[in-house]
């Protein structure tokens, strides 16, 4: 069992974000950190650093056009020379004045085809980089009753969602992302993952559910959500993150290592970790008042952790307990496992994939922070919305 869980955690793959890299904040206060990157290229260097001390995280997701680049097949061979490779093409439609009323949903039918010939643009540039999938994400909503028609808004949602999916090439995928509430209050278009599920149910098979942890209300049950979708083969991607009130945006597992083992126990019991699932297990993260890189390691960290318990839940024995109605037992299979210091596993995994078994300290100690703090002077920092 041991050698089996082992080579599930040399093999398991964590997609991180351009983004995190960049400089972000609340609406209130944006602080800027040295050394942040100043391009896409500079990202992706960051990114490549995750993977180099963690050996599961070679794969970074693009925000467009926040990555935009002049050449992507380019900024693609960029990647491979540093050890990684360009994920997810993130769509953008929800910072241009024009959006205010909605993007794909927008009343006006100019604003809708700018914003679908956006997400077109994103299949091309998806082309270019040779990225799977294409993640969507609507800010579309409204803020008060009657300010707009909630059934002509799906409709010009599915329109849209329509358009992007007969675009797709072999082998690419729509991911589409639900969100409870922000920016809009009254009504958001995809709200929740059954209006998700339901669009891509009507799309067909290439066309999934992306579950962003921070985007529920308190309470819901996430494993749940999981659980289900799998079962539904409609289960693309999560965006990890975790949250104490709405879409905080903090480190995956910060706030709730139990729920993130509770959503990994669903996916390792569904047999959906290895990659030949689909399922992409991706960070959306915001690295506010932390450094930013040291911040994505320990999140992929947290991820591993997370995964590692589940993977040492006594499948045999949870099921016996089960079968048997047996409440306190099959309970007390889960908690043991969770209940397990699992970083000595980890710290040999990555032994013997020849790395440290210390990623923080083995980053902390290689001088990089104090490189990119000195070299990366002058030039406009990415931050939100760059
Ligand atoms: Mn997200």
């Amino acid at each position: 069992m041991t050698d089996a869980v082992r080579a599930a955690l040399r093999a398991q793959r964590i997609e991180v974000p351009s983004w995190a890299y960049g400089n972000s904040g609340t609406r209130f206060k944006v602080f800027a950190q040295p050394g942040v990157p100043r391009t896409p290229q500079e990202k992706i260097a960051d990114a490549a650093q995750v993977h180099k001390y963690t050996g599961v995280a070679p794969v970074v997701s693009l925000h467009i056009p926040w990555d935009k680049v002049d050449d992507y097949a380019a900024l693609a061979k960029h990647a491979e020379d540093l050890g990684v490779r360009i994920g997810g093409i993130n769509a953008n439609v929800f910072q241009d004045d024009d959006y205010k009323l909605g993007s794909v949903t927008n009343p006006d039918p100019a604003v809708r085809r700018k914003a679908l010939d956006h997400l077109l643009e994103c299949v091309d540039i998806a082309d270019l980089t040779g990225s799977r999938d294409i993640k969507l994400w609507f800010s579309d909503g409204t803020n008060y009753p009657g300010q707009d028609s909630i059934r002509a808004r799906q409709d010009r949602l599915a329109d849209a969602l329509q358009a992007v999916y007969e675009r797709l090439g072999d082998g690419q995928r729509i991911l589409l992302e639900y969100k409870l509430f922000e920016p809009a209050f009254y009504t958001m278009d995809v709200p929740d993952w059954g209006t998700a599920y339901a669009h891509c149910l009507r799309l067909g098979p290439k066309a999934q559910v992306v579950i962003d942890t921070g985007h529920h209300a308190p309470g819901t049950n996430i494993e749940f959500i999981v659980a289900f979708l799998l079962r539904e083969e409609k289960l693309g991607a999560f965006d990890f993150n975790s949250r104490f009130y709405a879409d905080d945006d903090l480190m995956v597992g910060a706030a709730d290592p139990f729920q993130l083992f509770r959503i990994m126990h669903e996916i390792v019991s569904a047999g959906a970790l290895d990659a030949s699932s689909g399922v992409n297990f991706m960070l959306d993260q915001c690295h506010n008042i932390e450094p930013k890189i040291p911040a994505q390691i320990r999140s992929v960290m947290n991820v591993q952790e997370a995964t590692a318990k589940a993977l040492l839940v006594d499948a045999a024995a949870l099921d016996a307990a089960q079968l048997a109605g047996d409440v306190l037992g099959s309970n007390g299979v889960l908690m043991d496992a969770y209940n397990t210091d699992v970083r000595p596993l980890l710290a040999d995994v990555r032994q013997e994939m020849g790395l440290d078994p210390d990623p923080m300290g083995a980053y902390a100690r290689s001088g990089y922070f104090e490189k990119i703090a000195a070299d990366r002077v002058g030039g406009q920092q990415a931050g939100w919305g760059a």
